[in-house]
């Protein structure tokens, strides 16, 4: 059903070349990681995933001005609702200084245009899919009603999208399977009452078999939700606030954005060739769609709302003066909003789909001088992120208050009425490789998780390699890692947690919000499509 190698020949030649095929799955993930799974256990190999090389020359670092994605502006705001239109189409940009690059995009733009919103007032985005394949729009990190929630199934079509050419495809049919689907033609309206705490939220695709490539083409953008609290505690703000989307990518010969789909039109056939099977890594580090970029700034606080928007790359940053200094990275919030007080990093590891609120004090570095973020995980070019010119002396009002919210859920390990264990590992999927959970790769048809909306729950989660767990409608606290308490970067409210190789965690919350049909997956882009998700019902 969901094979992710062409096993036509597999088909009739029975199981022997089916094993053949998955046992190649399971060396490319070691090939991947470069370890034999015990070793991988052992010694935590940083990257879970293998590199594409570019075919084009590369920019020097720090060369091409950091873009600041635009604010989309409402097409209505009458009845309390600001309501957005979101077109997904083709697009090219400029990405490497003098290269074309097409792309899928939001509104033209890779990332798409940012939302801005205002807690508790509602947003309704219509998004009208002029791409050449169907898609489905997940606002992550959203408290969304189910029906607007993106579950992968709920499919918008393109115009003229012939059904029967999907007949063929081991994925797409899951949407003609799957009978709660809600497919709609050319536009669907997706509604966000927003009834939750300010963040950096992210709106990408989630089409069923497909997401992976569809956001390496460009298909995310960012959504800020804002209130007056938040506002009032004197954080760095206006052009001292930056969003910094962090995305790897690898670019082809002719400028196109390089990617080992097994079906390069993204039409039938999902999956990647067999070496990428444990995630597809970028050899170029984007930040909001620039490659390495410099930003200027004043010798102040600026507060960076960093989200890591890569498929599979996990970082490790950190910000290192001219003089070798490491500057302080001042954690204001987590996943879901503030934290109850500041956490102080010199390194922050960051997940797929991860976000962290982080103020960066540059008074003190001399004016002409650089700021680089690194990525310690990174190797050559990979370890390099972006970096900031100081400017000018500036004055700064801006503080970080030394209690942040007063709100965060206390939720006790005696609260939960339930404990569950879900493990997160490579295995067989139709016959090939594949990536489960508890043992099984998705379906939608089938029911893996009903819990009481109210209910709170701890969730005790296990993982082979890397694997980024996120749970949609609702966010978590962190209550242990590997038997221990949780780590400093496990603090606040997350809805995406990083577990490492060999790694177990626990987590704790309340099934909060709305009924319906949600799902948690790992947010490794390729572990998702190749069946790392499963549903979750609310009741
Ligand atoms: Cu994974």
């Amino acid at each position: 059903m969901r094979e992710q190698y062409d096993d036509r020949s597999g088909r009739t030649g029975g199981m022997t070349r089916r094993r053949v095929l998955g046992i190649g799955g399971a060396l490319g993930v070691m090939a991947a990681t470069g370890l034999s799974a015990s070793a991988a256990l052992a010694r935590r190999p940083s990257i879970t995933g293998a590199e594409l090389r570019s075919a084009v020359p590369l920019p020097p670092p720090f060369q091409v001005p950091l873009p600041l994605p635009s604010v989309l502006k409402p097409v209505s705001t009458s009845g309390g609702v600001d309501r957005y239109e979101i077109t997904q189409r083709e697009a090219s940009a400029e990405i490497l200084p003098g290269v074309r690059t097409p792309l899928w995009t939001y509104e033209g733009t890779f990332p798409g245009p940012t939302i801005e919103s205002r807690r508790g007032r509602p947003v309704t985005v219509s998004h009208r899919n002029e791409l050449p394949v169907p898609t489905a729009v997940h606002l992550h990190g959203g408290r969304t009603p189910a029906d607007s929630d993106g579950y992968p199934t709920d499919l918008v079509l393109p115009e003229g999208w012939q059904e029967h050419s999907m007949h063929m495809g081991h994925g797409s049919g899951h949407g003609m399977r799957d009978p709660r689907a809600v497919v709609t033609e050319l536009t669907r309206d997706y509604t966000f009452p927003l009834d939750q705490r300010p963040t950096l939220l992210w709106y990408h695709d989630h089409r069923m078999d497909f997401t992976a490539p569809a956001i390496w083409r460009g298909l995310a953008g960012l959504h800020i939700i804002r209130d007056d609290a938040e506002d009032s505690l004197g954080l760095p703000a206006g052009r001292r606030e930056l969003p910094l989307a962090i995305a790897d990518r690898a670019f082809a010969a002719d400028g196109s954005l390089d990617y080992p789909a097994l079906d390069p039109t993204l039409r039938e056939r999902p999956g990647v060739r067999g070496s990428y099977l444990a995630g597809v890594l970028g050899d170029v580090i984007l930040v909001n769609g620039a490659p390495w970029p410099v930003h200027e700034v004043d010798a102040a606080r600026y507060r960076l709302r960093i989200l890591n928007a890569s498929n599979a790359r996990h970082y490790e940053l950190e910000a290192v003066t001219d003089d070798g200094r490491r500057l302080d990275l001042v954690q204001i919030g987590a996943d879901q909003g503030l934290l109850a007080a500041p956490v102080t990093h010199r390194l922050l590891p960051m997940a797929p789909a991860e976000r962290y609120d982080v103020v960066i004090d540059f008074s003190r570095v001399p004016v002409g001088s650089r700021v680089r973020l690194l990525n310690r995980l990174g190797a050559g070019r990979t370890g390099e992120v972006m970096a900031f010119r100081v400017a000018r002396t500036a004055a700064d009002d801006s503080r970080i208050p030394r209690t942040l919210s007063n709100d965060l859920p206390t939720w006790r390990r005696a609260d939960a009425v339930r404990v569950r264990d879900f493990s997160f590992r490579a295995g067989q999927m139709g016959g090939g490789h594949g990536w489960l959970i508890g043992g099984l790769p998705f379906d939608p048809a089938r029911s893996d998780v009903t819990v009481r909306l109210g209910d709170v729950e701890v969730w005790r989660l296990v993982a082979d390699v890397h694997h980024p767990v996120h749970l949609h409608l609702v966010g978590f606290r962190v209550l242990s890692r590997g038997g221990r308490p949780p780590l400093p970067h496990d603090a606040g409210l997350k809805d995406t947690i990083s577990l490492r190789p060999g790694e177990s965690a626990e987590i704790i919350t309340r099934f909060d919000g709305y009924r319906g049909r949600y799902l948690f997956h790992c947010h490794n882009a390729e572990h998702e499509d190749m069946g790392m998700m499963a549903n979750l019902e609310v009741i």
